[in-house]
Formats: structure tokens, C-alpha cells, sequence
């Protein structure tokens, strides 16, 4: 694969772990799913993990998934490029994986005395990435080594800090969220 080519397989293949986040904030709001429990006297992971954002935020990732699945075929025509297809499996674990990512950073934050909305600079970045890739890796391993090539996981590493300061940058200036990060 060509340069060009795998910048198409990197965005493809992790569009369905890069829409739960985004969505989440739009849907987020409501009960916190660690019910405002604290441990060592902070909380478990902070009111900006809520029920809604997690469950609509991975529903609307296997949306995406599944969208994916129904254009690949016109989408290796019209775009040139090889795509792969989401097994079942894959469309739960990379949305799903996003999210519990996210939610692990959080968990880190509060364990390191940062409150809700502080940036972890590094972690923020690709926390739903590495989660997603491996919760798919674990779950569908054929599938993974099949799709997966060093250079595209390089790609993926490089691609997703970038997406993820572009896109939270514009959700700021937009005003969907409290912090452009
Ligand atoms: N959100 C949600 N549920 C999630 C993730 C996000 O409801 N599982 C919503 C919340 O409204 C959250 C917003 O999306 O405030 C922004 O997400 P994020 O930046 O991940 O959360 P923060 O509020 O910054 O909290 P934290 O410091 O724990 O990351
Ligand atoms: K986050
Ligand atoms: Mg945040």
C-alpha cells in the first residue's frame, strides 16, 4: 500500500472508534456511571462519564460501522482502495473500545488529582485509540492481524492525535465542548 492508500485504510477501518467520543458529547448529560461514588476521596471517574454519552456514543459507532459495511463496495470503486469489512465483533469492539479508553483515561485523571475537564496531554489524544485496537485485537485477533499491518498501525498512531486536536478544537469553537481538548 501506498502512502496515500493507507491514510484511506487508517481513516476507514478507525472511523468507527473516532465517532463514539464526539458523539457522546453531544448526548452526554444525566446520571454518572460512577453514580458519584469516590474512592480515596475523589471520584471514580468524574461526572463527564455519563450512562447516555457511553451507551448512544458506542450505539451510534456500530451505526457507523455498519454504514461502512453497506458503502465499501462503492467505496473500492470509486475510491481505488482496498477497505476492509467490520465482522459483528468488530463493529462492537472498536466503538466500544473507544469509549471504556476514554473512560480508563478518566479513571487515570481522577487516580492522579486532576479534576473533570483537565487535559492529560498524550492520553487524551489516543487513549479510545489504543483501547479500541486493543479490544480488537483481543476479541478478533484473526481479523485484526489480517487488516493490521505495522505500517498502518504507525499510520493510525500518527493520524489520530491529529484528528482528535482538529475535531476537539472545533467542537470548542462550535460550543459543544467546555474545553478545546
Ligand atoms: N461524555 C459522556 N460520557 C462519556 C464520555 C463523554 O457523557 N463516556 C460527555 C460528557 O458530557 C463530557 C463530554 O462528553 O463532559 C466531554 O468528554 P470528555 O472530554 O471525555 O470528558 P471531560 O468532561 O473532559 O471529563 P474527563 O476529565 O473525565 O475526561
Ligand atoms: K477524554
Ligand atoms: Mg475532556
Amino acid at each position: 500500500m501506498g502512502p496515500l492508500e493507507l491514510l484511506v485504510v487508517a481513516f476507514w477501518v478507525m472511523l468507527p472508534a473516532y465517532v463514539p467520543n464526539n458523539a457522546a458529547v453531544l448526548a452526554g448529560g444525566g446520571a454518572p456511571i460512577d453514580g458519584g461514588r469516590t474512592w480515596k476521596g475523589r471520584r471514580i471517574l468524574g461526572d463527564g462519564k455519563t450512562w447516555r454519552g457511553t451507551i448512544v456514543g458506542t450505539l451510534v459507532g456500530v451505526g457507523v460501522a455498519y454504514l461502512l459495511n453497506v458503502l465499501r463496495p462503492t467505496a473500492v470503486d470509486v475510491l481505488g482502495v482496498s477497505v476492509p469489512t467490520f465482522p459483528l465483533a468488530v463493529m462492537i469492539t472498536l466503538p466500544l473500545g473507544a469509549m471504556l479508553g476514554d473512560m480508563a483515561a478518566s479513571f487515570i485523571k481522577r487516580r492522579t488529582g486532576r479534576n473533570r475537564g483537565a487535559p492529560l496531554p498524550g492520553v487524551d489524544q489516543l487513549d479510545f485509540a489504543v483501547m479500541a485496537l486493543v479490544l480488537t485485537a483481543v476479541v478478533a485477533f484473526e481479523w485484526f492481524v489480517a487488516v493490521f499491518t505495522l505500517a498502518l498501525l504507525v499510520v493510525v498512531l500518527i493520524v489520530t492525535p491529529i484528528l482528535h486536536v482538529i475535531t476537539n478544537v472545533l467542537a470548542y469553537l462550535f460550543g459543544f465542548k467546555h474545553e478545546p481538548w
